[in-house]
């Protein structure tokens, strides 16, 4: 181990060398009885599940599911078992790797690619200034990661645009609640699935997305309604007590329409709107404009499921609403999130058990990127343009305020439109493969090309985004570091050492922090010896935020609690397992009332014509899928458990009119590219839509890029498509 560090023998060296942290197993205390078992958090999804770890001389021979977690309760899909899998596959990246000048990549040492790395970005930014570069990163890191790049980029490099992969799965949910509840705060418990009679899912497939969540919704005792909006005939849909089939992206319409019967009927809580809420006049006022007639001519919902759909909220005791990507990732999605809490606020369905608008976030830790990442917002949840927040940072860090900026960065399409007309020349690419996951895959491959420096820090090295890159910096995954994770209902988690990370590969943290040492910032964490003692340093970042979790002794505590939600402020006052917000009906606007948000609807920027006739529609499409499929695809178990060649799904009417054989292959083309795929019929689409997994090769190509004027949120669900033969 020391040999490849022979060139850069510092005090960071020597203690990378010794740690039991990286090139060791962790240091949490189960690791005394090395053939034991211990329990961590899985690193896929935002159930946030806990799996035990079977250990043999302190490593991990197996994975099962913890019966003891709170979360999950014994329960776990395909990915959670199958989650050694990915860290034995035999492409690991194991050493670090730079692009020669025959455009090779070749293997390297840590010291010349962190060399390399730093002196071309310092470079590009002495002659283009600090705006030229950039970082994408990921929801898929412990948050503890997630800071040291969000702090050591801007305030340690002095640079200023940074994104994440959240942007194409949270930034709609943190936009609404942020302008509707002054705090971006999921407000709900998973007990709530449990608890209520009315449960809505809005644009969400659990089934497949969130299998361990719909097992909580089926451990409901209450007989619960169970009413799914989606255009598709989901495994959730099928088990719902009604299917509402609406057309693409006309969800605001039919909520907008929702609200205009609830406060016609005056099935309303006015008690609570007069004392909670802002601007219900003009909001009751708005949905005068959305009459059953209307709603039912957008929607295709008949006008009587729809006057059903309102009773059924108003008689349930304990309503719930959830919504994901369906809403999340919609040209006007921040308001349809908004309409959704709407729902919830006008009904006073929120703060009670069984109740809330409830977002359900998507990787496994989107939340904790959402408070620290320091990417849209600044560390904790807070505003980089406010001065006072700006110093309040700098003191808690013992920082100089004038290192952090007082701009907001770049969003993740604005940083993509840089890389595509050149201002951004270099690039940092960590846990995330935007090439395959972005929209107009085909169009950010051109940008990546011409970039002067691409650095893709990733556990693979063969990534469709890390083959286009200069520098590779392989890293440890999941099961290979320690840190802690915030899952949808806010609880924070740990990820524990259990095997040992390949060849070279080092974790995120100490990548990070070797950079720092390289770049001349090092000092900045030069008393953040572990993600423990970032962990300690975020601590006080939240206090007095609302999400303050300084009541958190250390990692032990987490341990010991089996995951613990914030807020968290006081270890003797609050030692309850399952608590929402929000039940005093005080928010977190500066009155502590709710804000009612609304625009009127716009029709999508693509509508399906001669041309292209079919609309368009990407998502998950089975459990034993993770996104681009670097991780999950090395599972030999998982691999049985999809089909092997991409597929589209197509209605049996239209399949029969293009005079489809089931399972013949076929192209789908989009004014931006094509996809080859396989034609399966299935009348879980609606004639005249098509469905694509977003897990394939090239589906992306096909995607568009039109946002989310407020989250700038990509709308991957809804374009202009054709189906042709062969
Ligand atoms: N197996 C597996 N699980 C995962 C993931 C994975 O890749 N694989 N990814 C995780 C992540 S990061 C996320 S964000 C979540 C996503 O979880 P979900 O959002 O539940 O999954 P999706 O399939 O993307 O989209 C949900 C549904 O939205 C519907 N939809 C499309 N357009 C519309 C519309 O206009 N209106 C409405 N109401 N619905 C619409 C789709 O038909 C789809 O069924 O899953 C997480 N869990
Ligand atoms: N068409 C369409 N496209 C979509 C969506 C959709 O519904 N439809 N959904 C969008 C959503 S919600 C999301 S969240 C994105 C996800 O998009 P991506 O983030 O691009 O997808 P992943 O395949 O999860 O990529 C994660 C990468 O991180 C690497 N990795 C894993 N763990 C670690 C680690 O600890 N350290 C480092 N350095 N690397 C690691 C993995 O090997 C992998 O290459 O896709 C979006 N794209
Ligand atoms: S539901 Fe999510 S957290 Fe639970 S085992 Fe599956 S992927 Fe992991
Ligand atoms: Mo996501």
């Amino acid at each position: 181990m020391v040999d490849f560090f022979r060139r850069f023998d510092g005090p960071l060296t020597r203690e990378l060398v010794r740690s039991p942290g990286n090139f060791g197993l962790g240091q949490i205390p189960e690791r005394l009885q090395p053939d034991g078992a211990t329990t961590l958090v899985c690193g896929y999804c935002s159930t946030g599940c806990g799996l035990k770890a079977h250990l043999r001389n302190g490593e991990a021979i197996n994975l099962s599911a913890d019966t003891n977690y709170p979360v999950n309760m014994g329960m776990a899909c395909p990915k959670g078992w199958e989650a050694l899998a990915p860290l034995e596959a035999s492409d690991r990246a194991t050493a670090p790797m730079l692009r020669n000048g025959r455009g090779t990549l070749e293997t390297a040492t840590w010291d010349s690619a962190i060399k390399t790395f730093v002196s071309r970005f310092k470079d590009i930014m002495e002659k283009h200034g600090p705006e030229s570069v950039a970082f994408l990163s990921t929801g898929q890191i412990p948050t503890e990661e997630m800071f040291m790049l969000g702090t050591l980029f801007k305030f340690g490099m002095g640079a200023l645009h940074a994104d994440a992969n959240t942007r194409q799965c949270m930034a709609t949910a943190h936009v609404a609640y942020k302008q509707a509840f002054g705090f971006d705060s999921p407000p709900f418990t998973y007990k709530d699935f449990e608890l209520s009679d009315v449960l809505v899912f809005v644009g969400a497939n659990p089934c497949i997305a969130h299998p361990i969540l719909w097992e909580r919704v089926m451990m409901n005792k209450n007989n619960p309604k169970i009413l799914v909006v989606d255009p598709r005939l989901t495994e959730t849909a099928m088990t719902a007590t009604q299917h509402y089939a609406i057309q693409p992206k006309s969800d605001l319409t039919l909520l907008y329409g929702l609200a205009h019967i609830l406060i016609r009927e005056n099935w309303i809580d006015r008690d609570f709107i007069d004392s909670h809420v802002t601007g219900y006049e003009s909001f009751a006022k708005h949905v005068q404009d959305y009459p059953p007639d209307v709603v039912t001519r957008t929607t295709g919902i008949s006008h009587a499921d729809l006057e059903r759909f309102a009773r059924m909220i108003h008689e349930g005791k304990s309503v719930s609403f959830w919504w994901t990507m369906g809403v999340n990732q919609s040209h006007e999605a921040v308001r349809t999130a908004q309409a959704i809490i709407n729902l919830a606020l006008i009904t006073g369905n929120i703060g009670k058990p069984g109740t809330g608008a409830n977002s359900i976030t998507g990787q496994v830790n989107a939340m904790g990127s959402r408070l620290f990442s320091n990417t849209t917002s600044m560390v904790g949840g807070r505003d980089f343009l406010d001065a006072q927040h700006r110093q309040d940072v700098a003191n808690i860090m013992g920082i100089d305020v004038a290192k952090i900026p007082a701009k907001n960065s770049m969003a993740y399409d604005q940083i993509v439109e840089g890389v595509c007309n050149g201002t951004i020349k270099g690039l940092w690419v960590i846990a995330t493969n935007p090439i395959a996951s972005w929209v107009e895959g085909e169009k950010l491959k051109a940008g990546m090309e011409k970039l002067e420096c691409l650095m893709v820090q990733d556990m693979y090295a063969n990534t469709d985004t890390a083959r286009l890159a200069h520098i590779v910096l392989p890293a440890a995954g999941w099961g290979e570091k320690e840190g802690t994770v915030i899952n949808s209902e806010r609880r924070i988690g740990l990820f524990k050492k259990i095997a040992r990370a390949p060849g070279q590969a080092l974790t995120d943290f100490y990548i990070l922090r070797l950079i720092a040492e390289y770049w001349g910032c090092g000092d900045m964490f030069e008393n953040l010896h572990s993600p423990e003692d970032v962990f300690q340093l975020m601590k006080k970042l939240s206090v007095g935020r609302p999400c303050d979790f300084s009541g958190i002794r250390d990692y032990i505590h987490i341990n010991e609690k089996g995951g613990i939600q914030w807020p968290y402020r006081d270890v003797s006052a609050d030692e309850a397992q399952e608590r929402r917000l929000f039940a005093d009906g005080r928010f977190f606007t500066a009155d502590g009332k709710a804000r009612m948000l609304f625009d009127p609807v716009r029709p999508p920027a693509e509508k399906a014509t001669p041309e292209f006739p079919f609309v368009l529609l990407t998502g998950r499409g089975s459990s034993a899928q993770w996104h681009t499929n670097t991780r999950t695809g090395k599972s030999a178990v998982l691999r049985k458990l999809y089909p092997k060649e991409c597929y589209v799904e197509i209605h049996p009417s239209d399949a029969g009119r293009l005079r489809l054989a089931p399972e013949e292959w076929v192209t789908v083309r989009t004014r931006r590219g094509i996809v080859k795929a396989r034609a399966f019929f299935a009348a879980t689409v609606q004639p005249g839509q098509i469905f694509l997994p977003m897990h394939y090769d090239g589906v992306n190509g096909l995607t568009q890029s039109e946002f989310d004027p407020y989250s700038r949120q990509p709308s991957y669900k809804h374009c202009a498509a054709r189906v042709e033969k062969g």
